[in-house]
């Protein structure tokens, strides 16, 4: 451990650990989940850490907001009803938020500390809270599923820490059980879904769970995002029964949409074409994932 400067160090990523200079330690406190900390970086931004884990940078957290919403939320025609679970930055709302469709965004985040922490100290993260749609369900996610009403929703986007701690049976089969309840035929879920150099145990797991459960389609898709661990970030997507959906193809370009650029300003990393491009995947990935 180098003074002055955040590593990370868990045994999610053994033998290496990303590290951050720290100018100033900004919140530090403990909640009934999880330790949390935010610091002011010399070149990041401001960066929050739940449990030693950075879970995101004001310099890159677009990356990872974006995709991880508008992956799900371009694939399918007019999304009306979206549930967010975990993502208590707001940074999800935020994106969700672009799509003049969506009616109704409920929310369910374990902790609340994550929600405060965000409103002081990431403004321009948890401005996703200021829309009149959304609805904050303080709660565990897997419980809220639960107790869902069947066929409720159009997209069900899991922005969930690492699965050591609270988020562990976020990753597990009888909680995509629930969503797969809870989504109407031909909804689609996006679930952050770890490392291809790091987690491609955890990544079969999570594959082979979904094509029993999800019997529309199911794929794997990543992205660079330079303050997670190895510098990418895959998300799982899949739709129920129903009405086909083709992650690959965009039906609904959020790029293109005049009236949510003008009142949400430009997206920073998604595109139509980067979209298409994230299904694309190494070839040890896919050799794995093809299998399952
Ligand atoms: N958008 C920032 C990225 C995150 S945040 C993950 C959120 O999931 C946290 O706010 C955490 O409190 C919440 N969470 C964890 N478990 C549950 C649960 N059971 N129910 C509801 N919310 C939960 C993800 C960063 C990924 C890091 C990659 N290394």
């Amino acid at each position: 451990v180098i003074p002055g400067w955040f590593s990370e160090i868990s045994p999610m990523w053994p033998g290496e650990a990303h590290s951050l200079k720290v100018e100033k330690i900004l919140f530090q406190g403990k909640s009934d989940y999880q330790d949390v900390i935010v610091f002011q970086s010399a070149t990041y931004g401001k960066v929050l850490v739940l449990d030693g884990v950075i879970q995101l940078t004001e310099r890159d957290e677009c990356a990872y907001q974006e995709m991880i919403t508008h992956l799900p939320l371009c694939s399918i025609p007019n999304p009306k009803k979206v549930l967010v679970i975990g993502g208590g930055d707001g940074g999800v709302l935020r994106e969700v938020a672009r799509h003049t469709s969506v009616e109704q965004i409920d929310i369910c985040e374990i902790d609340k500390m994550v929600v405060d922490v965000s409103k002081q100290y990431f403004p321009n993260v948890a401005v996703g809270y200021d829309d009149p749609r959304v609805n904050l369900i303080i709660g565990d996610g897997v419980a809220f599923l639960k107790n869902a009403a069947e066929g409720t929703y159009d997209a069900v986007i899991v922005d969930s820490s690492d699965p050591i701690g609270p988020a562990k049976e976020l990753f597990e089969k009888p909680f995509f059980e629930s969503v797969n309840r809870a989504l109407r035929p031909g909804g689609v879920v996006c679930t952050q879904a770890e490392s291809i150099w790091l987690h491609m145990n955890i990544i079969e797991d999570i594959v082979s769970n979904c094509r029993e459960i999800f019997k529309g389609s199911v794929n794997y898709a990543w992205t660079s995002v330079p303050t997670y661990p190895s510098g990418v970030i895959g998300f799982m997507l899949c739709s129920t029964e129903g009405l086909e959906v083709d992650f690959k193809k965009p039906v609904n370009p959020i790029d293109a949409d005049e009236s949510s650029i003008k009142s949400h300003g430009p997206l920073k990393f998604y595109n139509s074409e980067i979209h298409s491009a994230a299904f694309c995947l190494p070839s040890f990935a896919k050799k794995v994932i093809d299998s399952k």
